[in-house]
């Protein structure tokens, strides 16, 4: 388990460690699309362990306040919804097909185990497969902090490809600096550059790699905001944007005609306090990521394999069907 458990006390019941877990979403603490969908899973496996439940229905009464908490911890990385619903939809079939009590808690601790461990093979084999692409000599740029960008650039220098790296420091919460650490640590040849500085530099770069938050059914991919700035500057400039993206973050609910809707974090993300008394009336935006079209991208690397972004429909339909399923989950 993850850092996030240390500091709850023995005796929080389960819905307050799901809250808790719920608020360091929230609160970043623990971040990444990737990341945020194990722990919520991890949150619906403590349900499992310690509802009081006596009987199937408060059972599944339970894990549904636990979902409606995890899921409305954040709103636009759609990974957290499809873990949540990975584990549900699941628990519920078992509960239709005549499961009992103790077996719907079993079902929901193997198939949250499941995702959790899925979740980290796709992100291997995404560098596998990604690292494919990376010639020996590549300067690659990287915004943000992507695990599964991060394992596509890991996996070719392990290969023995020699690559050089900008990364963008990633305004507001600096997770360009999270990035930077991971890179040194593997040996890898960084440079840190603000994040208006891409352009000047973009000349110099072979391929841009990025994570996603979301892909919708259009191939749009959401992400760290600034990311379509850096794919319109590669695009302007010829050079590779490659997306890494687990076909989790693949959002169904567009297929439906849904929109993603973007994060607006806190002001005090971008100036302190003191600067908001000193400037009353200003507003400072803070949208946390923003939407990079199609026509920007050049591939999408997902566990499945290599596709346009044109296909992302193609992914959708696969792995999650064609109707968006209504059924009450939380
Ligand atoms: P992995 C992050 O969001 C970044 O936008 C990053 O590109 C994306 O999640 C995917 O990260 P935030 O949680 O899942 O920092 O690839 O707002 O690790």
């Amino acid at each position: 388990m993850g850092a996030v458990f240390q500091f709850w006390g023995e005796k929080l019941s389960f819905l307050r460690k799901v809250e808790k877990i719920a608020e360091d979403i929230k609160t970043m603490r623990v971040r990444g699309a990737a990341r945020i969908a194990r722990t919520a899973v991890e949150g619906l496996i403590i349900t499992a362990e310690e509802s009081e439940a006596k009987n199937e229905e408060e059972y599944l009464k339970d894990l549904k306040i636990s979902s409606k908490i995890l899921v409305s911890a954040r709103p636009t990385a759609v990974s957290l919804p499809n873990g949540i619903r990975y584990v549900m939809k699941r628990v519920l079939k078992a509960y239709r097909d005549g499961a009992k009590l103790e077996e719907l808690r079993e079902e929901t601790i193997r198939v949250g185990r499941e995702f959790i461990q899925n979740s980290f093979k796709a992100i291997e084999k995404i560098g596998e497969i990604g690292a494919r692409r990376i010639r020996d000599g590549d300067v690659i740029l990287t915004h943000c902090n992507s695990s599964a960008a991060l394992s596509v650039i890991i996996t070719a220098h392990r290969q023995g490809k020699k690559i050089t790296v900008y990364a963008t420091e990633t305004r507001p919460r600096f997770q360009g600096h999270i990035t930077v650490e991971r890179l040194v640590r593997e040996g890898i040849d960084v440079r840190l550059i603000v994040d208006s500085a891409v352009n000047y530099y973009m000349d110099g770069v072979d391929k841009v790699i990025v994570g996603a938050d979301a892909v919708a059914s259009n191939g749009a991919v959401v992400n760290k905001i600034g990311t379509s700035l850096i794919a319109a500057s590669a695009y302007l400039s010829g050079v590779n944007f490659f997306v890494a993206a687990e076909t989790y973050k693949f959002s169904p609910e567009t297929t439906a005609g849904r929109l993603i809707e973007i994060e607006q974090r806190d002001p005090t993300e971008v100036v302190d306090r003191e600067f908001l008394k000193k400037n009353k009336g200003v507003k400072v935006l803070n949208p946390a990521f923003d939407v990079t079209p199609p026509q920007h991208i050049d591939l999408i690397i997902t566990e499945r394999g290599i596709i346009p972004p044109q296909a992302a429909i193609i992914i959708l339909t696969e792995v999650f069907g064609w109707f968006v399923e209504e059924e009450d989950m939380y």
